[in-house]
């Protein structure tokens, strides 16, 4: 039994993809064209293609799995009408956030969804764009372009759009003004609900398993601190999600003790002068690189 996940071949989610499968122990034998590589560590095989692609793929079980961003996973259902929903979110993952947008020229007179009335709007994503605009009555008119949609107002084709934006710089560039946010999306885990055997379950349980422990590691820090032995419970309350901390004893200094904690939450420099004020002294923070629940 060998199941396959589908991942971006190249672009915005392809490096962070591969990343986190590596981050889980799983590396695979890449093939020449790196369309289809084989799993070296679990039997899980990888697919790189075009993300436009990965619904498709998944809702032919060309592959179980996959990792592409909510806003595709999002078009496909809308425009395939699938209901109930032949593909399942898994985990969200925390990177290539962005937010799907209707933009406007900057001179463009905007109040609120209802002045798009009628307007042409330029989108990639014609299916979710109608859906807000059902959800506020709003008539306008979608005009799908694959790519460049931020030119579209300035080349007449349209008069405003609704694209992704992470940062703002490209509408910024283009004269465009956002007001409206459709959706805030991320890159997630899909799987299909094709029935799979035990093995197949056992294999996805694994690999969930892994991932819910590197998005844990990933956001908690390994503290060690020198502290005065009765300042111990005020510095453990201090340490956002530290569960009861080790302590060690210092050589020659029978007043004062080593504490080491994992702290489940970030840890901010407000946190580390606070402790400092606690009386902790040569705090050191650091990474975690794997944790299991
Ligand atoms: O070749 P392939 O079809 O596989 O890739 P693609 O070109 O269709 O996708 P790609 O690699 O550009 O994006 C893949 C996924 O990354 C998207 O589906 C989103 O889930 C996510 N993502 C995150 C983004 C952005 N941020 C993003 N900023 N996708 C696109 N953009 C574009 C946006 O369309 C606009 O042109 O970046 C521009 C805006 O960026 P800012 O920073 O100027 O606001
Ligand atoms: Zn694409």
């Amino acid at each position: 039994m060998r199941l396959r996940i589908a991942i971006q071949k190249s672009g915005r989610l392809a490096d962070a993809s591969l990343e986190l499968l590596k981050k889980c122990g799983i590396t695979f034998a890449h093939s020449r064209d790196r369309l289809f590589s084989f799993g070296r560590t679990l039997p899980l095989d990888l697919l790189c293609v075009r993300d436009d692609d990965i619904p498709q793929l998944l809702q032919e079980n060309a592959c179980q799995l996959a990792i592409v961003g909510q806003n595709t996973v999002r078009e496909f259902e809308l425009e395939n009408d699938n209901s109930p929903p032949l593909i399942e979110e898994l985990r969200s993952l925390d990177f290539c956030h962005c937010r799907l947008s209707v933009a406007v020229p900057e001179k463009f007179d905007y109040r609120d969804a209802t002045s798009l009335a009628g307007r042409k709007i330029a989108t990639s994503y014609p299916a979710t764009l109608r859906d807000f605009l059902s959800s506020r009555g709003v008539d306008a008119v979608p005009v799908r372009l694959s790519g460049s949609v931020e030119i579209a107002p300035q080349l007449g084709t349209a008069d405003v759009i609704a694209d992704l934006v992470s940062t703002g710089t490209t509408l910024k560039a283009n004269h465009l003004r956002e007001v409206e946010t459709i959706r805030n999306v991320q890159a997630a885990l899909y799987r299909n609900r094709c029935v799979l055997h035990d093995e197949g379950e056992a294999l996805i349980d694994k690999l969930l398993k892994r991932i819910d422990g590197v998005q844990q590691a990933a956001e908690s820090k390994y503290v060690m601190l020198h502290a005065p032995r009765e300042a111990v419970e005020r510095i453990t309350r201090l340490l956002p999600g530290a569960e009861s901390p080790t302590l060690l004893p210092l050589e020659g200094e029978p007043g004062r003790v080593a504490l080491h904690a994992v702290c489940r939450e970030a840890v901010f420099w407000d946190h580390i002068e606070e402790l400092r004020d606690a009386g902790a002294t040569a705090v050191l923070v650091l990474p975690i690189e794997k944790m299991l629940a």
